[in-house]
């Protein structure tokens, strides 16, 4: 069994957010298209408290229950079945999601004898690259869209540095082209 796992598509990280990612809204119509070869496809959003310490870093963005934090009116939410809310504590980044603590998301793949999992969504250098090295670490066969993916870019090289690091731990790359049908 294989699962799709949308990461972070919300309104704070697409142009115009207060974390905006450049490109960031243009993986939209791939991942609403990717998601049709997928019989299980979940989310996760980044879903943080007013104060926390991830906004000495950040500006402040996806506070829970705000419109940043909202999906991408774009996103098809059709195929969702589960959300999982993660950076909801103030001590850390959470950016994982497997962090989540609204549901375990390992437990919850597992349940459902997920042996692979893909991956799509905001942003390649944080969420997306710490929940790719915590889906190996799991035993998760992982997979990452590079063509479903935008990066923050803080600094000139640090998309390609988060995209060898994943390659280096085990992470296999695919592009939306290839037909897992
Ligand atoms: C993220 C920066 C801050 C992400 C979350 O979703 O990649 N990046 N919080
Ligand atoms: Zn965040």
């Amino acid at each position: 069994m294989r699962a799709l796992l949308i990461v972070d598509l919300q309104n704070d990280f697409c142009p115009g957010g207060s974390l905006g990612v450049k490109d960031g809204h243009k993986i939209l119509p791939v991942i609403n298209e990717l998601a049709k070869d997928f019989r299980l496809v979940i989310a996760s959003r980044d879903w943080h408290p007013e104060e926390t310490v991830h906004f000495e870093k950040w500006p402040v963005h996806c506070v829970r229950n705000t419109e940043g934090a909202e999906f991408h009116p774009e996103l098809n939410l059709r195929p969702v079945t589960q959300i999982f809310d993660k950076g909801t504590a103030n001590s850390d980044d959470g950016y994982s999601a497997f962090e989540a603590t609204n549901l375990d998301l390992e437990s919850y793949l597992k349940d459902r004898q997920v042996e692979e999992l893909y991956l799509c969504g905001l942003t390649t250098e944080y969420c997306v690259k710490e929940t790719a090295m915590d889906a190996l670490k799991a035993g998760f066969k992982t997979f990452v869209f590079t063509d479903a993916i935008a990066p923050v870019n803080l600094n000139p090289g640090d998309a390609e540095q988060a995209l060898s690091e994943m390659q280096e731990a085990g992470v296999i790359f695919l592009t939306s082209k290839i037909s897992l049908r």
